[in-house]
């Protein structure tokens, strides 16, 4: 008889997957499954003070480690948790959301009795309604016989679409047994190999396989002519590399054209920034001027897996509606100028494209960038300023460290100007943007051996998802946050009228963007209840926080809650064309 049950079939598949932490809160329609994974299991449960801080830990382990889980009870965790799957679902991040629910007898006394139970809605499937749009899969689960076929299918569409899938569990199903998992998953290819899609419409004129060939070919020639064409290409990379693990084919690319290339907002540090060809951020107003010598000059801007979003060219004003670059390679589709080619994924591309180059060959038109001048240090006895905290972190970090950068006015100049040499060593929610999303991610991505994560975050946001920093005492983690505090929803008041930004204004600020101050060293006192691995400080000058960095450095095993003590209207020099605009 197998010894598996319903539970351990999921956690020994997740397991398979290289997730060892599942993220939880518990509930009575989920308590039982958390037993199982306690006694039953080696996936280490990892207890959370909210479900949304669960979600966006779940989140920032999966941005690192490749897959994550959260599980939650319905309803009120099950709602609580959905922000966080929504972030997932649009930035292409793999959550398992696992949602314990009533057993199938309460269900039918729900139905033929009327008798309703905590924590539902009584439509009995509300769960699917309302993750069906944020999810590229939804099992319930009430029958042992078909869990495992259910589950498997949930986490290959998982890994197969790098998108977030929820599983719901009735509680009468976890400990039923049911058959041991078969082999390992993989994820399903979201197109047929090229070479076989060319051997298919060679042979039988297969349409399909012709069309996608075809538009392949063309966009590839096109792109290759109008590279050859240009006497200053310069690329544009974007998340689409990370997502498609494109890293080396892009270098094999940059090796040969030998090109500069910016990053857009979606793609810092997908590519090791000590890269030679490396000429920083180009996004509208942020762009430096440095970086904008380059953009200037070109009459080629190509986009790699750029998505075309709203905060990609920032404070500029756009006539090409849906052309973001000269051309655009990313969501299966080339754009290049009037042409179109679709099905065209990014990866067959460079293929293609270096295979173009390959054969015919190409002069590249660039001799390699002199790297920008560094920024002037701030002297130690200055107030600390958001310029200044940059440019002392950007000394500090080192690719053991992974920054985990929350939305607001230090996204841009801030944590964008940070020199990040491990790939991947900072990740953000750009496009989602739900703020406090980074201090539950540090802690999720904490779990991943060999990081400390920095986090980076304001003090509205920090606002939201806070409690995260008692879970970092609790789990012995050793991430930093670095508090941000300039008292007020500071990108808030910058969007709705940067008057108060003004040099020597006096202007107020509007009074929905003034936030109560907190005690921040008090706070993690609280939170840690005085346990020496919280500990805390305040920065208020430059050499507070050489200092701070040091006992941080001499403290490995600590976790940290900074309060970065910035005037209120301090800003990232960055933003100074927008508050001149
Ligand atoms: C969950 C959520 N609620 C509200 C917003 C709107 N919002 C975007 S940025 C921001 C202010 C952030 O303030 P803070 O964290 O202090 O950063 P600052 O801009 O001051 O650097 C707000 C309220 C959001 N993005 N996400
Ligand atoms: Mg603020």
């Amino acid at each position: 008889m197998a010894s598996t049950n319903v539970v351990t079939y999921l956690t020994t598949r997740l397991q398979q997957l290289g997730v060892n932490h599942l993220f939880s809160v518990p509930g009575d329609y989920t308590s039982d499954l958390l037993e199982i994974v306690d006694t039953q299991t080696t996936l280490k449960r990892i207890g959370n003070c909210n479900e949304l801080n669960a979600g966006y830990a779940a989140d920032g382990y999966a941005r690192i480690n490749g897959l994550g889980a959260v599980a939650v009870t319905t309803g009120v965790g099950s709602f609580s948790l959905l922000n966080a799957i929504g972030g997932a679902f649009v930035e292409d991040v793999p959550v398992v959301a696992i949602i314990g629910t009533l057993s199938n007898t309460k269900a039918l006394d729900e139905i033929n009795g009327a008798e309703l139970y905590h924590h539902n809605v009584g439509s009995g499937d509300a769960n699917l309604q309302v993750y069906k749009p944020v999810t590229v899969a939804f099992e319930k689960i009430s029958n042992p016989l078909t869990a495992p076929a259910q589950i498997d299918q949930a986490l290959i569409a998982c890994i197969s679409q790098r998108k977030p899938v929820a599983i719901e569990i009735t509680e009468d199903c976890y400990y039923m047994p049911c058959a041991d998992p078969v082999g390992e998953l993989s994820p399903v290819a979201s197109y047929e190999s090229i070479e076989i899609l060319r051997q298919m419409a060679a042979a039988t004129s297969n349409k399909y396989a012709t069309q996608i060939v075809t538009a392949l070919d063309g966009a590839a020639q096109s792109i290759y002519d109008k590279l050859c064409a240009s006497k200053a290409p310069v690329l544009w990379i974007g998340k689409e590399i990370q997502t498609y693990h494109l890293q080396d084919k892009f270098l094999a690319l940059l090796d040969k054209i030998k090109a500069p290339y910016a990053y857009s907002l979606l793609g810092k540090a997908i590519i090791p920034e000590d890269n030679p060809w490396f000429i920083g951020l180009h996004d509208g107003v942020f762009t430096s001027a440095y970086t904008n010598q380059f953009i200037q000059k070109s009459d080629c801007l190509i986009g790699l897996g750029v998505w075309n979003t709203d905060l990609n060219q920032f404070g500029v004003k756009s006539n090409n509606l849906g052309l973001i670059s000269d051309i655009d390679v990313s969501r299966s589709m080339v754009k290049a100028g009037n042409e179109l080619y679709v099905q065209v994924s990014l990866s067959n591309l460079l293929d293609a494209l270096l295979a173009l180059i390959d054969k015919n060959g190409y002069t590249p038109k660039w001799s390699t960038p002199v790297p920008p001048s560094a920024p002037v240090p701030p002297n130690a006895s200055d107030p600390i300023t958001y310029d200044g905290f940059y440019s002392v972190l950007d000394s500090f970090i080192t690719p053991n460290h992974i920054i985990m950068a929350d939305i607001g006015l230090s996204t841009f100049g801030g944590t964008s100007s940070l020199k990040i040499t491990r790939p991947n060593g900072i990740q953000a929610q750009n496009i989602w943007a739900s703020i406090g999303w980074s201090v539950p991610a540090g802690l999720g991505a904490s779990f991943v051996d060999g990081t400390r994560a920095l986090v980076i975050v304001g003090d509205g946001a920090f606002k939201l998802t806070c409690q995260a920093v008692s879970t970092m005492v609790m789990e012995k983690r050793n991430t930093v946050v670095f508090v941000m505090n300039n008292k007020v929803y500071g990108v808030e008041q910058m969007l709705l009228d940067p008057a108060p930004y003004k040099q020597d204004s006096t202007e107020p600020f509007e009074e929905a963007n003034i936030l109560q101050e907190w005690d921040y060293v008090s706070l993690m006192k609280a939170f840690s209840n005085n346990s020496p691995n919280g500990q805390s400080a305040n920065v208020n000058t430059v050499q507070d926080l050489h200092n701070v960095l040091e006992t941080i450095n001499n403290n490995p095993n600590a976790a940290f809650l900074v309060n970065i003590n910035l005037n209120e209207r301090d800003y990232p020099s960055a933003w100074s064309l927008f508050v001149n605009k």
